[in-house]
């Protein structure tokens, strides 16, 4: 039931109402419509954009531009400022072939004899064992309906069952979501296959349904009533398999990898038909419960069996509700994002989630459902480590690799330098160059910010071979960009970027707080790495240098805030969404929220001007800034205003629109205000609310690679148990334990610390 969304009627809209499921790859929504299913899926690598689209060009400029980028450094410099127009007239061009992910159609399945007398109507989904279901009673009939993706098997799985032998009669048929589709059918299923008209990616779906009792009928067409249709009379139950594929490679610069997806879309249904419902059922459980198991949060309170979710979260935080059920509506919030990654991410993807995770239902999303790097990619990440969630992050990972050979072309033709790049957004296709959006085009600290996440995934997990052969090479690249790209400030000869500009804000300066706190947290860690594995001393010591010379992007400004630039411009009545300068705090540890008295004020004074408004994303991003000031009210703060205000009644973040990184941002940020793990020590509760006065989480993971189980009671932990992977030494802060003492944690065996009975 704690893991339980409810309806007590169908979808009818896609964005607020249908329930996501997925296996990473194929991202399906559940309607649960009582005469017309709809189930709405796509595929992740269905994409416009790239090789194939006439003039694709990475973003890197069509014609060299001598002297362009010298020239808005020196304006700069001499000037000050540049404004945005300015920079991107210089910089910029427009996107050509940028590509939008798609949306590959609806299986719809049509009960011709069901329209009367239905009661009792329930849409679920379990996010414990990913399972959507739709259960209700028509003319006497019960009907109940079972969907899941599965990851082991690769294919979606529906089953349509009915409790009178014989009453099961419906129509499948598929509608294609993007154009010059071929629809036959063969045997007992739906096959699809095509190329997208914009680049020729070729895709292919089958749709296959098995029947006890009754019997599947393929229509053929042309001009039969039920063309390219399969129908379905008198059985019990179907079973219903999809699958789908695209000729997609994550490969520069084809990005296509020559294969007919067909031929393995036949085989992943064949496979899939041939083994037994319970048998797929029961492996896709243990596959997900495997992941979402791991970690288990109680906050205290229990959702009341008779309030549907959508009224759950219209209720929550108003009189209407209560702080029990309120509380139950948090901890579903946090173990919702964590089925949302396990749903949107898995290891083998090819690709990461997006800013829609890989659920989409239009040939445009907003902001093409992209991979936004000036936060939103960056955000889904945020709860992999903390809930354990690791091998998630795999194909932000295998992202980040192959945005490497797109990148290193880039700053080849941009800048004329080494090292590789991304800016602000990018796609399937290593769009790593610019375009001419002057709020947001210029980001290189993209790839620096990415690369963190490798080092992040070290942290968590100790993995040292992850280190060498895959964070390693990346980081140390992209320091080795910025490197021949840092320049020397007239103002005080500090190393700053150049031009650089803050997501979304201002004009073009240089030594941006964000810019230089990035570089900063890039350059510190490369310094380790070189030193570590000691195969280059020359670089070791530029970077050494350079890191002594870099600007940190930590001043305090006039009226007491952090300020966003190098001089002090920042408007206190600026609201804006984007917090860029608070990056040191979060994700960033340049600020330490409980030691840097300063910089931490400084960040309340900035968080303070800015509000507790803002995106769903914003608002998740708020939640960790206070939990990382340890103010666990403010933090919860923000939690109801993202639960209240940012939040549809399918759960889904909302920017608006729908954006998933709020979701992720959440459960992130819930993970923050329970554990802590910065500059070599753990703290337990950092930033408890008042709200949450008792609970219990256990298997959160901590920098270290330790696991963390914690019970608490009128806000102080009463029991607290630390399990590492490895021996490791760290200083433990809670409550039960000697804040001065290091503790050393012997590898597989729980150090318990319990609250003294008196
Ligand atoms: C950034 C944000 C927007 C949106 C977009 C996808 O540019 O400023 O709010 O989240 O990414």
């Amino acid at each position: 039931m704690e893991h339980l969304l409810w309806y007590d009627a169908p979808a009818t809209d896609w964005e607020r109402e249908a329930l996501p499921i997925g296996n990473g790859r194929i991202g399906a929504m559940v309607f649960g419509g009582i005469a017309a299913e709809r189930v709405q899926f796509t595929e992740k690598t269905l994409w416009t954009g790239g090789p194939g689209h006439p003039g694709y060009d990475h973003g890197d400029w069509r014609e060299p531009r001598p002297g362009a980028l010298e020239e808005v450094r020196r304006r700069i410099e001499e000037e000050g400022f540049l404004p945005k127009a300015t920079v991107t007239e210089l910089l910029g061009q427009p996107k050509t072939g940028f590509g939008n992910f798609q949306n590959y159609g609806d299986l719809i399945i049509e009960f011709p004899t069901l329209n009367t007398g239905v009661q009792d109507y329930r849409r679920t989904l379990d996010i414990s064992d990913a399972l959507a279901g739709v259960t209700f009673e028509a003319d006497g009939v019960r009907h109940h309906r079972e969907y899941f993706v599965s990851h082991p098997a690769g294919v979606l799985v529906g089953r349509l069952a009915v409790d009178r032998p014989g009453a099961l009669d419906c129509v499948l048929r598929y509608e294609p979501g993007i154009d010059e589709v071929t629809v036959t059918t063969e045997d007992a299923a739906i096959v699809v296959h095509g190329a997208l008209p914009d680049n020729g990616l070729r895709h292919a779906a089958r749709i296959q349904v098995i029947a006890e009792g009754g019997r599947v009928t393929a229509h053929q067409g042309p001009g039969t009533a039920y063309e390219g249709c399969l129908t379905v009379e008198g059985a019990d139950r179907i079973v219903v398999i999809l699958a789908a594929a695209t000729d997609y490679a994550a490969a520069y610069p084809a990005y296509r990898n020559g294969i007919d997806p067909s031929g393995p879309v036949a085989d992943a249904v064949a496979k899939a038909a041939a083994t037994a419902y319970e048998d797929l059922h029961a492996a896709h459980v243990a596959d997900h419960s495997a992941l979402f198991d791991r970690v288990v949060l109680n906050l205290g309170g229990s959702l009341p069996e008779d309030v549907p979710t959508d009224r759950l979260q219209a209720a929550y935080g108003t009189p209407d509700s209560t702080p029990d059920a309120d509380r139950a509506l948090e901890q579903l919030f946090f173990d919702h994002g964590r089925y949302l990654l396990i749903a949107s991410s898995r290891p083998g993807n090819l690709l990461p989630a997006n800013l829609q995770g890989v659920w989409n239902a239009s040939p445009t999303p907003p902001w093409s459902a992209d991979y936004h790097v000036n936060i939103n990619l960056q955000m889904n990440y945020w709860p992999a480590e903390p809930c354990a969630l690791g091998e998630c992050a795999e194909p932000l990972f295998d992202f980040i690799e192959a945005l490497r050979e797109p990148g290193r072309v880039s700053a080849r033709t941009v800048f004329g330098t080494e090292g590789w790049v991304v800016h602000n957004e990018t796609n399937p296709f290593g769009f790593t160059g610019v375009h001419d959006w002057p709020d947001a085009f210029w980001f290189p600290e993209a790839a620096a910010w990415l690369c963190l996440h490798l080092w992040e995934h070290y942290q968590f997990t100790m993995d040292e071979d992850f280190l060498r052969e895959r964070a390693y090479p990346a980081m140390m690249e992209a320091a080795e960009f910025w490197l021949a790209n840092l320049r020397r400030d007239p103002r005080d000869g500090k190393l700053v970027a150049n031009p650089s500009f803050s997501p979304e804000q201002g004009e073009y300066t240089a030594g941006g707080s964000m810019a230089q706190q990035i570089v900063h947290g890039l350059f510190d860690t490369a310094v380790v790495l070189a030193g570590r594995y000691e195969l280059d001393t020359d670089r070791w010591d530029r970077l050494k240098n350079a890191c002594e010379d870099l600007d940190p992007g930590l001043r305090v400004g006039s009226w007491g805030q952090l300020q966003e630039w190098k001089e002090d411009l920042d408007d206190p009545q600026n609201q804006h969404r984007h917090v860029s300068q608070m990056y040191a705090l979060h994700p960033g540890s340049a600020i330490d929220g409980r030691y840097d008295e300063e910089f931490a004020a400084a960040a309340r004074t900035t968080l303070n001007a800015r509000g507790d408004g803002g995106t769903g994303w914003s608002k998740a991003w708020k939640i960790n800034f206070w939990a990382r000031l340890r103010d666990g009210d403010r933090a919860h703060r923000l939690l109801a205003e993202q639960l209240a205000g940012s939040t549809l009644p399918n759960l889904f973040d909302t920017h608006p629109p729908f954006q998933i990184d709020g979701n992720f941002g959440a459960t992130a940020g819930i993970a923050e205000m329970l554990v802590s793990s910065e500059l070599g020590e753990i703290e337990i509760l950092p930033a408890l609310p008042a709200a949450w006065p008792t609970g219990s989480v256990s298997g959160l993971r901590a920098r270290g690679g330790v696991r963390v189980d914690i019970a608490w009671a009128d806000g102080k932990a009463t029991e607290l148990s630390l399990t590492a992977d490895r021996d490791t030494t760290l200083r433990i802060r809670s409550s039960l334990s000697d804040p001065q003492a290091q503790t050393e944690l012997e590898a597989g065996r729980t150090l318990t610390w319990k609250e003294e009975i008196k």
